[in-house]
């Protein structure tokens, strides 16, 4: 055979060559492509509570279609094991636990995250994104002393980096149980101001404890303050009727206003992070989710949720946008079955397992607490599959201003990794480290996990959740014992030692 080159090869080389530079350049202007990105954030939700992660089939279509055209990561966190610091924690890259006062927030809570700090949202805007939030906020609004209902509600989403918010202000289960629009309650008459606490009682209404008998979902603990739309509430409310929400509607409300913030901004990139209420308590889907599930009001929750996410699809299918979306689908910590309310979600659980193979759940420091539901959708660049990748969602701010070509501040997101060729699916390698946070921290290096030493029960009397605490350390194996089983803090005390050192290091790294 010869090997001199003919020239039938040469040109062929020259094609191939001009080929390889034109796909290199795509690549390129690839990096700093500026998709639409749309974060929906379930609350709650376990990894096994959807159907691609295990959960009995039909319960989740919409999201089952995110994962057959996205990515679906089996080894993905939230920041957290709750609520504030988890959505803290991704909206500033800063871990919750470094700061004070990221703990679960009352609902007259100031705003947590102080304007001037970097955040996703202020971020993306210097890309030219316009940024709304809606649904579930729990960051706390106003200034310190906490909000003023009846006047202008500031600083809040708009002075970190979003152009319009829509809000459930904390939780459902907390007061005041009101929507806020920008910077001000919606609907509000002034004639019937709103009264807010979480001391005293305000106003006379009935509580729960006072009038269970009012009550159409009794509680179970806490939660037995003012009732609203028959069911009581942590804290005190008076006030404010024309503008209080109905929970039945509360999916459709949100949806209905993320819906509207895709069709006014379809011709610019946008950034939608759309926080579902669902599946916190109180679980009151609308009626026409109510027994889809055959698991109850929980289950029924799921439907909604997953109902909420076909909603937004459409949206952007209507505008041709979604192959050219980021859709991320993810929780904001691990599953709770009896958080506060009789809503049968222990009794009809079934053969239901909401943390998958996992121990613990929401509150725990086992692997449920932050092992939740993670997809990365975008048709025109990820690739169908499954990542193994250890992904935590405090790196969307790296991994999202590294996509869209921004040069951060210096001081942003200091915990936050850019692991973008991760969550694109172009690397099957994440992190390698990461401290997951439940009223105490653990370690993950790769599938070693550490967890500190901590007092407290071994399970929360009123949830039954295993929470994880005990007074020795605990090491475990996820690749062969995923269920945190087998304690293998004696058999290897070099990688104790190496992994207690290496979270005193990422703890002092904060410091300076
Ligand atoms: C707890 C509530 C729980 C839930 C949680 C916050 C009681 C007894 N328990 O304090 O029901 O509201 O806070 O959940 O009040 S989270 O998902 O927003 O973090
Ligand atoms: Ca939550």
């Amino acid at each position: 055979m010869s090997h001199v080159i003919s020239k039938h090869q040469k040109i062929k080389f020259r094609i191939w060559l001009f080929a390889a530079l034109v796909a290199s350049l795509v690549c390129l202007s690839g990096a700093t492509l500026k998709p639409n990105i749309v974060l929906i954030y379930a609350d709650d939700l376990g990894y096994g509570d959807v159907t691609c992660y295990g959960a009995q089939p039909g319960l989740t279509p919409n999201i089952d279609r995110l994962a057959e055209h996205g990515l679906r990561f089996t080894d993905a966190h939230s920041p957290s094991a709750t609520c504030t610091p988890s959505r803290f924690a991704m909206l500033t890259g800063i871990y919750a636990w470094r700061e004070r006062g990221t703990g679960i927030a009352r609902g007259d809570a100031p705003a947590i995250i102080k304007p001037g700090t970097p955040t996703l949202a202020s971020e993306l805007k210097k890309a030219g994104y316009r940024n709304g939030v809606v649904g579930k906020w729990h960051l706390g609004l106003g200034p310190e002393g906490g909000p003023d209902w009846n006047g202008k509600i500031a600083p809040g989403p708009l002075e970190i980096g979003f152009d319009y918010a829509f809000l459930i202000p904390a939780t459902g289960d907390r007061v005041p149980c009101v929507y806020v629009e920008n910077h001000r309650v919606v609907n509000l008459d002034p004639e019937d101001p709103i009264q807010v606490s979480f001391g005293k009682k305000v106003g006379d209404e009935p509580t729960g404890a006072e009038r269970p008998d009012l009550l159409k979902m009794k509680f179970h603990h806490g939660h037995n303050r003012t009732i609203i739309n028959g069911i009581s509430r942590i804290g005190y409310m008076a006030g404010g009727e024309s503008a209080r929400w109905t929970d039945e509607d509360m999916a459709d409300d949100i949806t209905n206003k993320a819906v509207e913030f895709i069709d006014r901004n379809h011709r610019v990139p946008f950034f939608l992070f759309f926080s579902l209420h669902d599946i916190h308590v109180p679980r009151v889907p609308h009626p026409r989710f109510v027994g889809q599930s055959g698991m109850g009001p929980r289950g029924d929750a799921i439907s909604q949720t997953d109902w909420c996410v076909g909603e937004i699809m459409d949206a952007l299918d209507k505008h041709g946008l979604t192959e050219d979306t980021l859709v991320i689908f993810a929780s904001d910590n691990g599953p709770v079955l009896n958080d506060g309310y009789y809503d049968d979600a222990v009794e009809r659980i079934g053969d239901h397992r909401p943390a998958g193979p996992f121990r613990g759940g929401k509150y725990s420091k086992f692997e449920a607490g932050t092992r939740t539901p993670f997809i990365t959708h975008w048709p025109n660049r990820i690739e169908p599959g499954v990542s193994n990748a250890l992904v935590c969602q405090i790196d969307l701010m790296a991994s999202l201003t590294e996509l869209t070509g921004i040069q951060p501040e210096p001081a942003a997101g200091p915990d936050s990794e850019n692991i973008l060729n991760a969550l694109l699916g172009d690397s099957c390698h994440g992190r390698q480290t990461l401290v997951e946070h439940a009223f105490g921290l653990s370690l993950r290096d790769g599938h070693w996990k550490y967890i500190e030493p901590s007092g407290g029960a071994a399970k929360s009397g009123s949830t039954q959740i295993e929470l994880g605490n005990m007074k020795e350390p605990q090491l475990y194996r996820l690749d062969i014992d995923p269920g945190e089983t087998k304690n293998l803090a004696e058999k290897y005390p070099e990688q104790l030692q190496l992994m207690k050192s290496q979270l005193q290091s990422i703890r002092e790294a904060g410091k300076i």
